[in-house]
């Protein structure tokens, strides 16, 4: 049936969006390579949607706490976090469970200087009408891959990438740049290249990104695909016999 020719108004209560809709969340998974702009994306796209619908979580915070014989190989620089075992993936999927189904979560807070989750605190993340999960192996994890409305690959330049890596570590994780480099092309390129790259082809979206111009027309195109799902989706909570959403449809 095609209600196209209706002039509908939605009802009161909906007013664009906002974190009390009650719907499921439009769940958005972002990766890429290590220092590839992941996190400004992430938050370039929660800015332009309205931060108030948003939350962000990052794979990072799902790190396994270690076992005694991986802690002695984390501190001789000889343990590998950039293989999907080093991830509590089951904790992951039972958070991003929670948000589904309208739930708030506690965010175990990890540490990268002492590679270890804060036992003492975490972060309280309360449902809301976009999710968004970032991480190196976000579409790697086949789990969490299904849970997901949307599928981003930022693609970013390697040399570019590894130069920020190396500033970010030296300055931000009391690295030294010998110590990053070997541990790059030790372990990060070679997960690169077996688990990260190949999530291209799983990906909804490849952007291109380059850290002096931001693609502002994927952040725009982006959003508005979010908000106008995210309309239909509240239209067929309150008309769930429609087949058809008219096109004249604002909220
Ligand atoms: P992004 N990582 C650490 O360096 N130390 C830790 O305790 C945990 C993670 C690194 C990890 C990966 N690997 O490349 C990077 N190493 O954090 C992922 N080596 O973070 O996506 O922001 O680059
Ligand atoms: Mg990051």
């Amino acid at each position: 049936m095609n209600f196209s020719h209706l002039s509908l108004s939605p009802p009161k209560s909906i007013s664009g969006l906002s974190r009390t809709r009650g719907a499921a969340p439009f769940i958005i998974g972002v990766t890429g390579g290590t220092a590839s702009g992941k996190t400004t994306f992430c938050d370039m796209v929660a800015q332009k949607l309205n931060d108030s619908c948003v939350v962000m979580l990052s794979q990072d915070s799902f790190y396994r706490n270690l076992t005694a014989e991986e802690k002695q190989q984390a501190a001789a620089k000889n343990y590998n976090f950039d293989h999907p075992d080093a991830f509590d993936v089951t904790l992951m999927m039972r958070c991003l469970e929670e948000l589904k189904n309208g739930r708030a979560v506690d965010v175990p807070c990890y540490d990268f200087s002492t590679h270890a989750r804060d036992p003492l605190n975490s972060r309280r993340v309360e449902p809301a009408d976009v999710v968004i999960i970032e991480g190196i192996l976000v579409l790697h994890m086949a789990e969490i891959r299904k849970m997901l409305s949307m599928k981003v690959f930022v693609d970013t330049d390697d040399d570019v990438r590894l130069a920020r890596r190396i500033q970010r570590d030296v300055t931000c994780r009391g690295r030294d740049v010998a110590g990053v480099i070997e541990q790059y092309t030790r372990f990060v390129k070679p997960a690169f290249d077996q688990f990260i790259a190949p999530s291209r082809k799983v990906a909804d979206l490849i952007i291109p990104w380059h850290g002096s111009s931001n693609n502002m027309v994927a952040i725009d195109l982006i959003t508005e695909h979010i908000k106008t799902k995210l309309q239909q989706h509240e239209m067929r909570r309150f008309y769930p016999n429609l087949e058809v959403i008219p096109s004249n449809f604002q909220t």
